[in-house]
């Protein structure tokens, strides 16, 4: 069923505390914790509890939750401080664009100075 964990999914082993990982914040909803390779001083991924492929699939599903992510996201800046320096949200969609792990998360980067257009 949609949003249901999913055996082979990484991020789902996180949400169920089978995979350790370095939680920063938590919601009824939603996990933050530490990308464990960092690409700036802080870069932390929020993530739903609920397993959806993308982003995308996650807002046409279950727009709150869409938006507890986004909201989520600029607590983690906030609480990482890095929120007046300025920071990114991004969401890789695809393999094309870099996408990896294939359970919807937001990377909230910080802590350093980001170019634009990015790689
Ligand atoms: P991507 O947008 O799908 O490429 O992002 C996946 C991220 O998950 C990537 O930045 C990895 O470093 C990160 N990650 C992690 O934090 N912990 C893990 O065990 C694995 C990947 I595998």
């Amino acid at each position: 069923m949609a949003g249901e964990p999913q055996a082979d999914c990484l991020f789902c082993k996180i949400v169920a505390g089978d995979v350790p990982a370095t939680v920063v914040r938590e919601t009824e909803t939603t996990v933050a914790f530490r990308d464990i390779n960092p690409q700036a001083p802080s870069h932390v991924l929020v993530i739903p509890r609920a397993h959806y492929p993308d982003a995308a699939s996650l807002a046409e599903a279950e727009p709150e939750i869409a938006a507890d992510v986004l909201r989520e996201a600029g607590a983690v800046a906030a609480q990482e401080k890095v929120a007046d320096g300025g920071y990114r949200v991004v969401f890789n969609t695809g393999s094309g664009a870099g996408q990896t792990v294939f359970h919807a998360h937001a990377h909230v980067l910080g802590g350093r100075g980001l170019n634009w257009p990015p790689g």
